[in-house]
């Protein structure tokens, strides 16, 4: 597996408190050392009188600056290859990983406005949508383009290791590589001050199973997805059939499900059509069971609510 952002500045940041302490030992040790050997005390002789340091007179070495030279040389190789090591990491952080090239690679835009983020998963050919909630995949890499539509902010994920500027007409391009699901409150913040919203500005992080992530781009509910994260409803690492479930559940109680389907897995996708079947593709309404869930019969859920984005609540 390849390394994500935080595991590369966790390492950057182990081997230089690594190497640090030891330089720091290895110092320290020799002074503490010197100090004791050649400590003044009655009983003990200087065996080499002539080299003694004379006060207002530079000390000479025995051996001709030897020690200064390799300690200066020492330093050196160890400073040198330090920056060639660590720069080729920041590389590697700049470059992203080689899925990141990748057709079907997640992409997210994300727009900051007044003092919220905006996110538009590469899915929808939608407007933003207001989030509070930034939904992921576990143990793949995301790419998000970043950018603003009135002052500058910076979109920043310390957990992730993350941080892109926001700035009005430009993209800021940059990845991560989120690994544990899970259910981040304020994990997103807003870096740069940006007015009087800045300190609340930012939302909730959402880290899911990869499959999850999947069954819910594909059923065009990330949003509902996460709410039902965030309630507690789903766990982060639930399976795709539960969250179809739990999605069909919903649905029924809010009695959208007019047309409940036969339980064939077949659509019954009769809804106002504002389903973006036409240009997406992946929905086959025709019943021809392409859908992940097959046969399980919660399809219902699609049911003539409308708009997904408006209906399902994608976050507030
Ligand atoms: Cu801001």
């Amino acid at each position: 597996m390849q390394a994500t952002r935080a595991d590369v500045f966790e390492l950057i940041f182990l081997v230089f408190l690594g190497l640090g302490t030891i330089v720091g030992i290895v110092v320290v040790s020799y002074i503490m050392y010197n100090a004791y050997k050649y400590r003044d005390a009655e009983h003990i002789e200087d065996p080499t009188p002539e080299k003694r340091p004379v006060l207002g007179e530079l000390p000479v070495g025995g051996q001709g600056g030897r020690k200064l030279f390799l300690s200066f040389i020492v330093s050196a190789i160890i400073v040198v290859s330090l920056i060639i090591w660590t720069y080729s990491w920041l590389l590697y952080v700049e470059e992203g990983p080689d899925q990141l090239d990748d057709e079907n690679a997640v992409e997210i835009d994300v727009e900051a406005s007044a003092f919220t983020f905006l996110y538009n998963y590469d899915y929808l050919d939608t407007e933003y949508t207001t989030a509070q909630n930034l939904v992921v995949p576990a143990d793949r890499p995301v790419q998000v383009n970043v950018t603003s539509n009135d002052v500058w902010h910076t979109f920043g994920i310390p957990r992730e290791r993350v941080k892109a500027d926001a700035l009005p007409g430009e993209y800021d391009v940059t990845w991560f590589e989120p690994s544990e699901p899970g259910y981040y409150e304020n994990a997103v913040q807003c870096f740069e001050l940006c007015g009087p919203g800045h300190s609340a500005m930012g939302s909730n992080l959402v880290v899911v199973e990869a499959s999850l992530y999947d069954a819910a781009v594909e059923a065009e509910a990330v949003g509902d997805l996460a709410s039902a994260i965030e309630d507690g409803d789903l766990a982060a690492d639930a399976s795709p059939d539960e969250f179809e479930n739990l999605i069909a559940e919903q649905q029924s109680e809010d009695g959208t499900d007019g047309e409940s389907d036969t339980g064939t897995g077949n659509e019954t996708d009769t809804g106002s059509g504002n389903e973006t079947t036409a240009d997406g593709g992946n929905e086959t309404d025709a019943g021809s069971g392409n859908e992940t869930d097959a046969g399980s019969g919660n399809e219902s859920a699609r049911v003539g609510s409308g708009d997904r984005i408006a209906a399902g609540g994608v976050d507030r």
